[in-house]
């Protein structure tokens, strides 16, 4: 790779593999699948096919909202796509979502399965199902749709701009890093103000806009993504701290955070969920250690 400050851009850009860089394996510049093989399907309405960063984690929040809420037909079963295995590269995950990005979720309660794909597209498609976490009145809806759609746009800066130059990337690029720290700084700040005068991000009420920004940004200002809450001062942002401390307090939302989980302590990582009880039998430190071949 040359240097970045040595860089010309050559007249038509190529693909040279690897690129470098954490994920450089599963980078491709062309879409569709790279091997056979289908989806398993479980025994419940909805399947699941994610893995546990912040976009999976807003669906697996939404379902146990719905399910704490006593939705039987939120019964979903969670499967583990392995991104940096290429598992979003199968013709199965494909046909779920053509764009081979984690979550989609196939909707099988009806006649035919429905795919659904786009994290901010499912917690709609969900809300809309079950008619909750979703304000009906117009000006409340619109502002709830808003912030759902905020969210949707804002977060690429945060994962893709920053988090890609100042976590992943194979040299630190200062004029990257500056430009997507006060990016993310700026929303922040956003966030913030808002959350001075508003208990929740749509008003009064916990909707999906709350369910869709907790992960990235309540995650950013608990400064557990990319460890950059000291290099962002996130403990300035005092509101979003409340609302993110009152969203953990929920057992539901505690419960999420734990589906398809890789990372972090055992007995937070629950692989896959079949099963409310899966929580308390199927968490890593009760897995069975593997056997040395
Ligand atoms: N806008 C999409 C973004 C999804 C996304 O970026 N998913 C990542 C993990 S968080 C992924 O599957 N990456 C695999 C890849 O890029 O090949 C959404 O919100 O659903």
């Amino acid at each position: 790779m040359t240097d970045s400050f040595d860089y010309v851009p050559p007249k038509v850009w190529m693909w040279k593999k690897p690129s470098g860089g954490t994920f450089a394996n599963i980078n491709r510049p062309i879409a569709g699948s790279t091997h056979e093989k289908e989806l398993p399907v479980g025994r419940h309405p909805l399947q699941l096919y994610s893995l546990g960063t912040p976009n999976g984690v807003k669906v697996t929040v939404m379902l146990e909202e719905l399910l704490a809420l006593g939705h039987r037909g939120a019964e979903y079963d969670a499967w583990l796509i392995k991104i940096s295995e290429g598992d979003q590269f199968s013709t199965g995950f494909v046909a779920a979502n053509p764009n081979s990005k984690i979550p989609a979720l196939i909707d099988r309660s009806g006649p035919m399965p429905i795919r659904v794909f786009e994290s901010g597209s499912i917690l709609l498609y969900l809300a809309e199902k079950f008619e909750v976490f979703l304000p009906t009145e117009r000006a409340a809806r619109a502002e709830c749709l808003s912030w759902l759609f905020w969210q949707m746009g804002s977060a690429p800066y945060l994962g893709g701009g920053f988090g890609h130059f100042y976590a992943y990337a194979p040299t630190k690029i200062e004029y990257a890093i500056d430009r997507f720290a006060m990016e993310v700084k700026r929303q922040l700040d956003v966030l913030d103000q808002r959350l001075a005068d508003n208990e929740y991000i749509a008003g009064s009420t916990y909707t999906i806009a709350d369910i869709a920004i907790f992960p990235w940004y309540g995650g950013l200002v608990k400064g557990w993504t990319y460890g950059a809450g000291e290099f962002l001062g996130v403990q300035d942002y005092k509101n979003v701290q409340r609302w993110a401390d009152a969203l953990l307090e929920r057992p539901a939302v505690q419960r999420g955070r734990m589906v398809n989980r890789t990372t972090g302590e055992p007995s937070s990582q629950l692989h896959e969920r079949h099963d409310a009880s899966d929580f308390q039998t199927k968490t890593q430190d009760k897995q069975a250690p593997k056997q040395a071949p």
